[in-house]
Order: C-alpha cells, then structure tokens, then sequence
C-alpha cells in the first residue's frame, strides 16, 4: 500500500482495467488485471516531434496501445505491465522528458498557453512555467536510483536527481495535497487559472510582461456527500514582477505545506486553507515567507479564452495547425487512425508539438505550403479537419473514467462522444450551431475534466446517470450550479433542450448560454425545463 502511494509521486499509479473484473478468475472469485497508468510531466505542453513518437510507440509496445493527452497539457500511457514499468520510465527519461511528480502530493505539470507566437509575451510566460515547474520540481534521488540505475552493473543510465538530503523546499512531509499551478494571459485563459491552486494572470504593457496577478486557492474535486467539500475558483491575491515570479510560487508552497490541513485528508487542498482564513490572511503569509510585502493586483483579469485550433500564423512567416483530438484519446481502429496521422504529421513535417488544456495538439512551426499536405495526411487517416467539427464538440472535453480510472462511477470519454452527437443535431436544429460554449463530462465528481466552470457540465453521479451543470463560462470565470440531477446519458440533451430553446429566443446579444443561465437562476431554469416542449 505504502509502495502504490510513493509510485504517485513518480507519476504512475497502480490501476485495474475494471472491464475485465468480473469475467477473470475461473474460481468464480472477482480477480484483477493490473496494470500502470503513467503520467508524463510536459511545462506549458511544450515538446518535440521526436518526444510524442517516442509516447507513440510506447504505448504501442508496451501500453495498451492508445496515448491520453491529458487537460494538463501532459500525456498518459495506460495498460503498462509492471514488468515493463522501468522500461516506461527509461525510454520517457532517454526523450528528456520525466514523470518525476506528475502525480503525488507536490507541484504537478505547470501550465502555461502553449501557443506558439513568435512574441516576447508568449514567450515569458512560457518560459515562467518551465522556470517554475524546475524550481518546485523535488530534489530526489530515489526516483532516479529506482528507475534510472541499471539494476546489474549499478550504473545509472541517465544522470539526474540530487545529492542534497534534505529535500529544500517541501521538507521531510512533502505537501498535504497534490498541488497545481498555471499561467494565464488577460486575452487567453486557455489554462483555466482560476482553477488552479496557484496562477499567475501576466500583467503585458507595450507588448512585454511586466508582471503578474497572482492568484490562490483555486480546485475543483468534490464529494458530494461531504458538506465540507466544494469546487472553488482562486482568489486574486497580489502583483509580483517577473523577477519575484519564482520565489513567490515557493512562498505559497510553503505556506500550503506549513498550514495545509494535514489530518483530514479531504480538505488538505490550498483551496480549504484559503477559504477558511481568507486572503488577506494567505497574503501576509506569503510575504512573511517570501520575505517583503507584495503589490495590490493590477485591474488587469482574464478576458477571452482561446483554442488555438485550426490555422494560425506565428508572426515569424512560419504557420501552425491547431488538431482538434476528441477527448485527448489517440488510438487508431477502422474508421479512424489518430496514431498514424500523427506519426506521420511528426515524420514528414518534425513539427514542434504542444499540447493544450483542451486535450488538443497544435503543430507548429510549419512553412506556409504546408497545408495541403497536412490536411492530406488527416483526411487520409478518417479524421475531421477542425474546420469541419461543430462547436459543441471543438469545445468539449472529457475525463479518461471507465474502464482505468478507479473513481469512475459512470463513462466518460467513450459516452462524450455520443452525447455531443445528439446534441449538435439538436443545436444544428435550433439555430444555435454557431454558439461557443464549454461542455465537459467527468466520470465522477473529482471534476478532472473541470466541468464546474463549464457552460454545461456532466458530473457522473451514479451507474449511468449525472448531474447535469449549468451556467459556467468559457472564459473560465464563474461555477455553474446543479440544473438536474441523476439525469440517464440518453437523456442529457433532452433535458437540456428546453433551456437551448429558451436561450434562443430569449437571450440579448452577447450572452452566452452560461450568463443566459446564471442571469436566469435555477429556479427559473428549471420552470422552463418543465415545461412541455
Ligand atoms: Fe484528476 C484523480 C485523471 C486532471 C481532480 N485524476 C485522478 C486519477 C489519478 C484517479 C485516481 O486517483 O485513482 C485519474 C486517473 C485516471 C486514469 O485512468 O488515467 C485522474 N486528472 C486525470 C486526467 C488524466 C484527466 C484527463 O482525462 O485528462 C488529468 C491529468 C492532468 C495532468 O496531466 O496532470 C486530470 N484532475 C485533473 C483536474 C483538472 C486540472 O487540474 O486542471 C482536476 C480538477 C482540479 C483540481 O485538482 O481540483 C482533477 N483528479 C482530481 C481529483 C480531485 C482532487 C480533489 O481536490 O478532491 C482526484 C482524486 C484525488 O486526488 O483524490 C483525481
Ligand atoms: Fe477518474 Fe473521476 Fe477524474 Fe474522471 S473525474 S478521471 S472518473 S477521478
């Protein structure tokens, strides 16, 4: 048990594929098929051609041949055998790439918008979460003597890890909780910082960032029967420049793993500490750790979010592709071969990839004649152009739930799919195909796909039912609240149809379907989902 809890904090979990639960062990008893879910750790999702080929045939030799981008920006490989577990790990540290806290109770991936224009804002950023991710990464040895070290000559076949004994910034205890950080820009919340245990909102005069609004106390997970529990968006805390960017994250880090409510396990997130002794409170200190007082935020907030999907110049004569993946999954099968359109969009074009919060790759720094043939290669594959999807499924996302996740209570990203079928026709019908809103499932009420900012947001509850969310933002700004509950799959656009109806007819001009419904009320959402249609 303790082994499976350490393994986390090398970014593998011990997982069972649940499909096969019941129907293994002759002796009638409920065996289990075993397996590791292993996590890659990617700062603003920023990484090489060569690096996805290398996930690619990973998980095709030893996974269970599908690769997850995840809405982190990093990538998962399920179904790895324990045998196979070191060999995982190797090939992952060979591409200079790690696991290395991808997981577990410290600073997970730090995000940041990975678009790749050729500007000095987009670049501080991103270079800010590479900066943080290293600073905040654990100083360890053991990861690297446990799976880097050849087992028979003691060597270690890749260098890394740390001489130090004392782990410098999370100590003896490490954190309470997992912890997350992210980096947004004012016209680009595609991180969704608020929900973020820390996030820095660039503060841009001129054309270069002069600081950061940094703000706390953000997350999502929930268990509906504990009161104590709820989703919460971060509070705007304080302005720091860029040179204090890095030492402030350590300072909240610090405040989190001294404060942080180590005895219950359900409230050990920054969200509780922050929540219950306010902001004020975490603001002092944070200046006390980090050591001199800290600016009032800026007025400057997060005012759009964007995809990057579909073309896009950089700035520099180079172009990009944003690569709509539905739900993050890359797998191929008959109709559609997502694996093979992307080995071969790495091999004839060496693309620098990144990949976004919305489980989507974007493949940059193409040369202008490259359209053709990069729209061959999808095409070819049985894969929509993102110009040719609607806008309820570009703006979709789902959790990875049955069959590996252990917490699943209902699908997820294989019922998505389904459902935004129904519902783009419904749209399509009611005249509101070219509406942009967030739908997102989770396959429990851990919120890992973040359905509790969404527009709409499916929350699995029970065997095949959810409860449905309304009244979110895309921009990632407000929590929706609970329209229906326990709602079946089949049923999901059907209970959603009147309020689609309604919002068309009744809504002003620039208000989305999320404002429509929080300027309503649950109350009134539900009268008109009542009525007869
Ligand atoms: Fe998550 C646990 C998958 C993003 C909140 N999450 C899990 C586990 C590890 C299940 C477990 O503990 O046994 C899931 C593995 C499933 C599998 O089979 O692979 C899992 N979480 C994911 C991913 C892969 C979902 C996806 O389809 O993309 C995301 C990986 C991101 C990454 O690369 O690091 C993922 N998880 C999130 C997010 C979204 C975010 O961070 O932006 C959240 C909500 C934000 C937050 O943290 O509050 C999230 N995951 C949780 C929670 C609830 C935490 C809480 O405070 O209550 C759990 C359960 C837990 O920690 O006990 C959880
Ligand atoms: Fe698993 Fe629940 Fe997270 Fe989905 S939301 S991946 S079901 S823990």
């Amino acid at each position: 048990k303790d082994d499976l809890q350490l393994l986390k904090f090398h970014g593998t979990y011990q997982q069972d594929d649940r499909e096969q639960r019941k129907s293994s062990g002759e002796s009638g008893k409920s065996e289990k098929e075993y397996s590791f879910m292993v996590r890659t750790r990617i700062p603003a999702g920023i990484m090489t051609a060569k690096q996805l080929l290398a996930h690619l045939d990973l998980c095709d030799t030893i996974g269970n041949s599908t690769l997850k981008i995840t809405t982190r920006q990093g990538l998962q490989l399920h179904g790895i055998l324990k045998q196979d577990l070191r060999e995982c790990m190797q090939k992952i540290n060979q591409c200079m790439l790690t696991t290395l806290a991808a997981c577990g109770d410290v600073n997970r991936n730090t995000m940041a918008c990975p678009a790749p224009y050729n500007d000095s804002v987009r670049a501080t950023v991103q270079k800010l979460a590479q900066d943080i991710s290293d600073h905040l990464s654990p100083r360890t040895q053991s990861y690297y003597e446990l799976w880097l070290k050849d087992l028979t000559s003691g060597q270690e076949t890749l260098e890394g890890g740390s001489d130090q004994l004392v782990e410098p910034i999370y100590g003896k205890t490490y954190l309470p909780r997992k912890f997350k950080t992210a980096i947004a820009l004012s016209d680009d919340n595609c991180t969704d910082v608020y929900t973020n245990c820390l996030g820095f909102i660039a503060v841009v005069r001129d054309g270069q960032v002069i600081g950061y609004n940094v703000v706390v106390g953000g997350g999502l997970g929930v268990t509906p029967s504990a009161k104590k529990t709820f989703p919460r968006l971060a509070s705007r805390m304080a302005f720091v420049t860029p040179e204090q960017a890095v030492g402030v994250a350590e300072a909240v880090v610090k405040v989190q793993r001294d404060f942080g409510y180590r005895d219950d396990r359900k409230r050990a997130r920054l969200k509780y500490l922050v929540h219950d002794q306010g902001i004020e409170w975490m603001r002092h200190k944070v200046e006390e750790y980090y050591g001199t007082k800290l600016k009032d935020c800026t007025p400057d907030d997060v005012v759009e979010h964007r995809d990057h999907m579909g073309w896009d110049e950089q700035g520099d004569g180079r172009c990009f592709y944003g690569f709509n993946v539905e739900n993050g999954r890359l797998y191929d099968d008959d109709q559609r071969a997502w694996k093979l359109a992307l080995r071969e969009i790495c091999e004839e074009f060496q693309p620098e990839v990144r990949l976004t919060a919305h489980q989507s790759v974007l493949f940059c720094n193409l040369q202008q004649n490259a359209r053709p043939k990069l729209e061959k290669i999808i095409k070819k594959r049985g894969l929509p152009l993102t110009e040719e999807i609607s806008n309820v499924r570009r703006w979709s996302i789902a959790c990875v739930a049955l069959p590996t996740c252990g917490l699943a209570i209902t699908e997820s990203e294989r019922a998505l799919p389904g459902v935004i079928d129904v519902m783009e026709k419904k749209l399509s019908e009611l005249g509101l195909d070219k509406e942009l809103f967030t739908v997102r499932m989770t396959g429990c009420p851990n919120g890992c796909a973040r359905p509790y900012n969404a527009d709409i947001g499916l929350v699995g509850k029970a065997k095949g039912k959810y409860t449905v969310y309304v009244g979110g933002t895309r921009l990632g700004t407000r929590l929706g609240f609970i329209y229906k509950d326990l709602v079946p799959l089949e049923k999901i656009t059907d209970s959603l149809e009147p309020l689609f109806r309604a919002f068309r007819d009744q809504r002003t001009q620039a208000e989305s379907f999320g404002d429509w419904c929080t300027r309503l009320g649950l109350e009134k959402l539900q009268e008109i989902g009542t009525e007869p249609v």
